[in-house]
């Protein structure tokens, strides 16, 4: 039976085309799991296997596939690239200890490896980067090497340098001459160990001394360390065309990277909801309880709902119980897998460090923690920060009658996908789902035709706005009933004062000397929030305030929640008239990629559309990225505008900015429309 300290995790991540797929499919054909390599461009790899990726000819969700090298049970999470499926790469953070950060040598540094860059450094993930495509035509890594150390720090340093005009690749930490491409084997090799020893005083002490190298045994171990703590983030190439690098790369990966009991551990809380939270750190023995942490869920046509999970701690077994999170009743494991590709493959037992999915439990969740003793219940592991989803569309069935599976499809959609949401606009009656970009939404819109047969008319979506307050103010506030019998009596008094942007919302229960009886402030707080809820100049939710209660009247007979609710909810909106309220709009950054030529049209449109431009860098061949800032509103018909002026060559991401105040025209626009919709009521 394999143990945690031979089994290593690695998420491949980077951006769309850098040939992550690609290099799955490499690995698993030079280890034997698979006969010969397929091919992402002939539709036949292990990891793009469902039919929508095939179509799309590239990754939408993340893929699970195994390989042993050398006794080393290897683990990848193959994820997608674009920024718009940003959701599954994020997530397989959770469950790995390396990110190999793929960059495509043709194109450089791109959106994705950057933001992956950050988001596993975050996550305390040890890092490698990894350069493919080494084969091409017009690629230039030297230059490429310089612009990674640039952009990312010193400590990306060279581990491998391409040899014999790019066919191969030489391991530098292992060999100290020899021919290379560019720079020179010696001086790679120098800079490495440099770096290494730093990490170990004793080691360093004896180098200086006496100028000779450590051995390899020796520096074994402070590499692991310089790994983890972020201080090495090793620099290795491969071609997955030629096989170049392979071999090296899975030599360096089996014994390098860290195993499922080294690298850094996984950030648990233990904690009551609410409560204080206390740090811990799972570890990895198969004799302890049971922890496992749910990064991925599939709705599968056939397997029902599956939990794709990593184990922390202790060891599955088939037949056990399990709770979900702080779920009262256990489910019993009745099939236990392992993943490779679109296969579920039965086990009997999973330790740490193990990849595993549960299928058929209903009460399974995306993020849960499984475990198996309810002294376990209110563990979970430090929350994945996702992009916020802002791109939307509103929906509507073609077909009368749909709309109940509507809304379940959509609801198994969202489970599935942290950066995918559903909105229902009380108001509006509109259906709005949101996503990170056009693509991530026609993808849904695919699955849904596809999958489910569910056939859906689109339309621009309203706007997210937000009110606040800019000032303080303060209102009283008399709900007073009196019919036939019993009455209604509670009265409120109350102040409104702005916090800063984004602090959202606090309540303050300032009452002195029981004028209203504490077993009515919730409902005090629940008028409260009431108004903020249906907004009061726009009819928009209102945040960034605090509302402080601190005086108001009870009587004894006549006092009831539902006076309490009335008053706190009048009081509020009368507080928020006169706190000069406005309204908020949302900024996106924005960054457009587009051809060289296209460049001034594309600024010009920006800034009509009252967006401002923050920089331009190329990206590869003939492409220019811009960067800015612009309202959301503006970018309803964006599309197709990017389509017209850069005939079908350009595309966009939007990441969620903050909140802005409107400009008082649209404002007022704003308002005025909410007034005459109010009227009509
Ligand atoms: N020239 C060359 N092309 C490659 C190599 N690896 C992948 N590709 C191509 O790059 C494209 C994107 O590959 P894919 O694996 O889907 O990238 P992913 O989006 O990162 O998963 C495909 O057309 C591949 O055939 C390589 O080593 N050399
Ligand atoms: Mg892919």
């Amino acid at each position: 039976m394999s143990k945690p300290e031979s089994i290593r995790s690695i998420a491949l991540v980077g951006h769309g085309g850098a040939g992550k797929t690609s290099l799955a499919e490499a690995l698993l054909a030079r280890t034997g799991a698979i006969a010969a390599a397929g091919n992402v461009d002939k539709r036949n790899t292990v990891c793009d296997f469902d039919a929508q990726e095939k179509a799309a000819g590239h990754s939408l969700n993340s893929a699970l596939v195994s390989v042993v090298w050398n006794g080393i049970t290897l683990q990848f999470i193959d994820t997608p690239g674009y920024p718009d499926f940003a959701g599954p790469a994020i997530s397989a953070l959770a469950a790995v200890d390396t990110a190999l950060v793929v960059i495509n040598a043709q194109t450089g540094i791109e959106l994705a490896t950057e933001r992956m860059m950050k988001w596993s450094a975050a996550r305390g993930l040890c890092r490698m980067i990894v350069i493919n495509k080494i084969d091409a035509d017009n690629v230039d890594l030297a230059a490429l090497v310089a612009e990674i150390r640039d952009r990312f720090g010193k400590e990306c340093m060279l581990l491998e340098l391409p040899a014999h005009q790019r066919h191969d690749v030489v391991e530098v930490l292992g060999h100290d001459s020899g021919d290379a491409d560019f720079e020179s084997v010696a001086a790679a090799h120098r800079a490495l160990v440099d770096q290494i020893v730093e990490e170990d005083e004793s080691l360093l002490a004896r180098y200086l001394d006496d100028g000779k190298d450590p051995n390899a045994g020796e520096l074994h171990a402070p590499f692991e360390r310089a790994l983890a703590a972020g201080h090495l983030v090793p620099v290795m190439f491969v071609s997955t065309r030629t096989g170049a690098g392979i071999d090296e790369l899975l030599q360096v990966l089996a014994t390098l990277a860290p195993d499922a009991a080294e690298g850094n551990p996984p950030p648990f809380y233990r904690g009551e909801p609410g409560g204080p939270a206390e740090a811990f750190r799972a570890v990895p023995d198969p004799a302890r309880h049971v922890l496992a942490h749910v990064f991925k869920l599939v709705a599968d046509p056939y397997m029902g709902k599956v939990g794709v999970f990593r184990v922390h701690q202790g060891t599955l077994r088939r037949d056990m119980q399990l709770f979900v999170g702080s779920g009262r009743r256990a489910f019993k494991v009745a099939h236990l897998y392992r993943l490779q590709g679109k296969d579920y493959i039965e086990v009997d037992t999973l330790i740490p460090g193990e990849l595993g999915a549960v299928a058929k439990v209903d009460e399974i969740e995306f993020d849960a923690v499984l475990h198996d003793s309810h002294d376990e219940d209110h563990i979970y592991l430090k929350p994945l920060e996702f992009p916020l989803p802002m791109q939307g569309l509103a929906v509507e069935t073609r077909r009368r009658g749909d709309e109940q599976r509507l809304f379940e499809v959509l609801h198994k959609l969202e489970l599935e996908d942290p950066c995918f949401v559903v909105e229902r606009h009380p108001g509006g009656n509109e259906t709005v789902i949101r996503g990170l970009g056009e693509m991530h939404l026609r993808a849904k819109l695919e699955k849904m035709a596809s999958q489910y047969k569910l056939e859906l008319a689109t339309s621009p979506p309203s706007i997210p706005y937000r009110e606040t307050i800019t000032k303080s103010a303060e209102a009283v506030y008399r709900h007073k009933k009196q019919s036939g019998g019993a009455g209604q009596f509670g009265e409120v008094a109350l102040r409104v004062e702005p916090l800063p942007r984004g602090a959202g919302f606090e309540f303050v229960d300032a009452v002195k000397g029981g004028t209203i009886p504490g077993v009515f402030i919730p409902a005090v707080e629940k008028g409260v929030r009431q108004a903020l809820d249906a907004g009061v100049i726009s009819g928009q939710p209102v945040v960034d305030l605090r509302v402080v209660v601190h005086d108001g009247k009870h009587h004894p007979v006549d006092s009831k929640e539902i006076a309490f609710i009335s008053a706190g909810r009048r009081a509020t909106m009368k507080a928020i008239r006169e706190a000069a309220a406005i309204v908020l709009e949302p900024i996106v950054s924005i960054e457009v990629t587009a051809l060289d030529s296209a460049i001034g049209d594309l600024t010009g449109d920006l800034r009509s559309r009252r967006g401002h431009v923050t920089g331009t860098g190329t990206r590869g061949a003939g492409m220019t990225v811009i960067s800015g800032e612009i309202p959301l509103a503006e970018l309803a018909d964006y599309q197709s505008r990017l389509k017209s002026l850069t005939g079908g060559h350009g595309s966009y991401d939007i990441e969620f900015a903050r909140y802005a105040p409107m400009p008082s025209g649209l404002q007022q626009k704003l308002v005025a429309q909410h007034k005459a919709h109010d009227d009509e009521d």
